[in-house]
């Protein structure tokens, strides 16, 4: 696991065109003057960390000492493998496919760590500060060689610091923070020698007057094509819902929206009145979740009745929710489409051409997402914008749009890259309260071949705190290699 080229200085660039050939992972390379790779380095700081002396700091001698039962960084490393998928599945005919990696990780805001120090009160104050915690996080970022990195809680006033190793490892990257007084937000890393920016979206799920939309949280979404196979092209979305655990019928409207978002980016063409085409998507984050969950449902299932269930979603004598879950006049629709562009796609383009929304401009900067409503189209097309009843509009014949049915839908196949087997999750990937699952990663249209195996819950217990000097964050990080068919140019 170790290796001697393990202290690379962060100066010295690892440019090989590792994905293609990086399947054995013989040469996870660390950078950065990390030393906490080895056992014996790992050790000396854990033994030392209840008499670290630092004055700004005060020591939490009540610490217990024993190791033997605790997991150490090789341990953890040993049990985080990336694991194929599928005894089958060769990734022979590599000239035709690529292997793109996804990492996903909740690197948690030092803003929000000190905002809910209450949290933290038992940890060793050494494990808790940025200057330790950010070359953990980094450390293990660059570990797993990912070619697109979704990071979540990047604090904004930490971000040009923390992307320098990743520039000069060839990555460049989109940034959002959440809205308002938030001081943290995304930041979508992507390997620009390997990928062409496409179109973009940093998506707003802040909708003014609408309390289910009140909150500040946000989403990227990046449709990339392939530099050596530009018409091989994929979608990459991350976001970070709501925490709060009660109101999944919040992160149920987050997620509609998002979805909306994704639909209008991956669209490729409608292929009958019913079905279109889209390209392969990964969807990946902190959604705030748990397994099997209303919202999980949602996204797993494709279809979720929220109609007089309660604000958890789950059925509830409070009944606390009507046939509407946003209102109309945002123009997206129970099928998490925004109304606009389906019937622009189904009027202007009868049964449906290739219509790439946006396809022929560059990303604008820092665009806000396009649901503000178009009331000339809501009016048109005869639906009426100030009422929470249900409506069925037919577009054109034979295709109709939903609002307020008390269901949503939505036109993807998403299936989750970990399997969850019980109401928590067997294995987890951060600890509130309990140790849950949170942390996803959705696909849709795309085939995984690996992924980076989590803890197992009895595992996360040898871990015992988060975070600690294994981890430098209160969550894990999950990850995905995916393989992606490269299409054969026209020309
Ligand atoms: O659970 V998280 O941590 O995905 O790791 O997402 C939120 C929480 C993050 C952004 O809002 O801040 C954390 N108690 C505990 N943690 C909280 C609370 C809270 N009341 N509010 C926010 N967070």
């Amino acid at each position: 696991m170790d290796n001697s080229s393990s202290h690379q200085k962060c100066t010295k660039p690892k440019m090989d065109p590792y994905h293609d050939t990086c399947y054995n992972q013989n040469n996870a390379t660390a950078i950065c003057d990390i030393s906490f790779n080895s056992a014996s380095n790992y050790n000396m700081l854990y033994h030392q960390s209840g008499t670290f002396t630092d004055k700004s700091v005060k020591t939490n001698v009540a610490d217990p000492k024993p190791i033997g039962n605790y997991i150490d960084k090789p341990r953890y490393k040993a049990i985080r493998k990336w694991k194929r998928l599928g005894k089958e599945r060769s990734i022979s005919n590599a000239e035709d496919l690529f292997l793109m990696r996804v990492l996903s990780f909740n690197i948690l805001a030092q803003n929000l760590l000190e905002d809910h120090s209450y949290l933290y009160m038992n940890h060793n104050k050494k494990t808790l500060m940025w200057k330790i915690r950010k070359p953990l996080v980094i450390q293990e970022i660059i570990e797993a060689e990912a070619n697109v990195i979704c990071l979540q809680e990047m604090q904004e006033d930490h971000l040009l610091d923390f992307i320098i190793p990743f520039k000069q490892l060839g990555y460049d990257y989109l940034y959002k923070k959440r809205t308002n007084d938030k001081k943290d937000g995304l930041l979508l890393l992507y390997r620009s020698d390997q990928f062409t920016l496409v179109d973009y979206a940093k998506v707003e799920l802040y909708q003014s007057g609408i309390e289910l939309l009140s909150r500040d949280n946000v989403g990227i979404i990046a449709k990339f094509s392939l530099k050596d196979s530009p018409e091989t092209q994929f979608v990459v979305a991350t976001t970070h819902l709501l925490y709060n655990p009660k109101r999944n019928d919040v992160r149920l409207a987050q997620i509609q929206l998002l979805l909306a978002e994704i639909e209008r980016i991956a669209f490729v063409e409608n292929l009958t009145m019913d079905k279109a085409k889209y390209l392969p998507i990964i969807l990946t984050g902190d959604f705030n979740l748990k397994p099997f969950s209303g919202v999980y449902k949602f996204l797993t299932e494709g279809s979720f009745e929220y109609h007089g269930k309660g604000r958890n979603l789950e059925p509830s004598s409070y009944r606390s929710l009507s046939n509407s879950l946003i209102p109309s006049r945002l123009c997206v629709t129970d099928n998490c489409q925004h109304f606009n562009i389906l019937t622009q796609r189904l009027q202007r383009e009868g049964t449906g051409k290739v219509m790439l929304e946006n396809s022929e401009f560059p990303p604008q900067k820092d665009e806000k997402m396009s649901t503000s409503c178009n009331t000339k189209v809501l009016q048109q097309n005869n639906v009426n914008a100030d009422t929470d009843r249900a409506q069925t509009i037919e577009i054109i014949q034979g295709h109709s749009a939903k609002f307020a049915s008390g269901t949503l839908t939505h036109p993807f196949n998403m299936r989750s890259v970990y399997t969850h087997t019980s109401a928590h999750g067997e294995e987890a990937t951060t600890h509130q309260e309990e140790w849950v699952t949170v942390d996803y990663i959705f696909y849709s249209n795309i085939q995984p071949i690996e992924k980076y195996t989590l803890l197992t819950v009895s595992q996360c217990k040898t871990l015992r705190r988060l975070p600690n000097f294994v981890v430098g964050s209160d969550h894990l990080s999950i990850g995905a290699t995916f393989q992606l068919p490269k299409k054969k140019s026209l020309l």
